[in-house]
């Protein structure tokens, strides 16, 4: 990707640091996106793809990629602009309707967390990605550093991917206060176990993979291993470390 803003990577950080505040179930939050309409009006836009709904084939097969973005992220940014709306709506009016705080709330954290992890895993891709990052990055000396070798974290990562129970993510996240990298599962993804920055997201959830692989979330996650932007993932790195100054 060309970019990530400060804002963005702040909005990351602040969303796995929620997640260790988040608890609660979410029964109000809603775990599928609904379908159909654009986004509303607010704070959060669905970002367009970085490439072509095609591009990421044979690997992930371009009716995916066209359902996952257009209605299952569009349905986390549409939710988290109805959450903020409807926040600023009870502040407004008070009374009886403070009563639904929490479940706004909730709702925020869950179709926000989706929507910022969903915004980082389409950047997280391109065309004739995969393979492994250039020998002299700061994710390849800091991977081999912190896990031993390529292959002993991509051992890792794909072994926590495979191991989600139920939905979720993997993540290889930077925890600035070690200066370490970590492999991490979100297995409710408002709701995370550390503080740390998500450097590189793999989307474990069915609708991520179904069509193409069935039961076969193995496969998938070591197409997604196909098709890793490592400069993406290595900007986010270096950006990530600014926060320890
Ligand atoms: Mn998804």
């Amino acid at each position: 990707m060309a970019n990530i803003s400060r804002r963005e990577m702040l909005g990351s950080a602040a969303l796995v640091g929620g997640w260790m505040m988040m608890g609660g179930d979410l029964a109000a939050a809603q775990a599928t996106p609904p379908a159909g309409d654009k986004p509303a009006d607010g704070p959060y836009q669905l970002p367009d793809l970085p490439y072509g709904y095609a591009d990421l084939e044979p690997h992930i097969d371009a009716q995916t990629v066209k359902l996952h973005h257009d209605v299952h992220h569009a349905g986390y940014v549409r939710n988290a602009n109805a959450a903020v709306a409807r926040l600023q709506e009870i502040r407004e009016t008070g009374g009886e309707s403070i009563k639904d705080v929490r479940n706004a709330t909730l709702a925020l954290a869950f179709n926000l967390s989706g929507a910022i992890l969903h915004g980082i895993y389409w950047q997280n891709m391109k065309k004739d990605g995969g393979g492994e990052p250039a020998a002299d990055s700061d994710i390849a000396a800091t991977i081999k550093r912190d896990f031993g070798s390529f292959d002993a974290f991509a051992g890792n990562f794909q072994a926590a991917a495979a191991q989600v129970a139920g939905s979720g993510w993997g993540i290889l996240s930077y925890e600035p206060l070690a200066d370490r990298l970590l492999v991490l599962q979100v297995e409710k993804h408002e709701n995370s176990c550390v503080w740390a920055v998500p450097l590189l997201v793999c989307d474990v959830w069915e609708h991520a993979y179904y069509l193409a692989y069935q039961n076969r979330r193995s496969d998938y996650i070591k197409a997604f291993m196909r098709v890793i932007n490592w400069e993406d993932v290595d900007q986010r790195l270096r950006q990530a470390r600014k926060f320890r100054d």
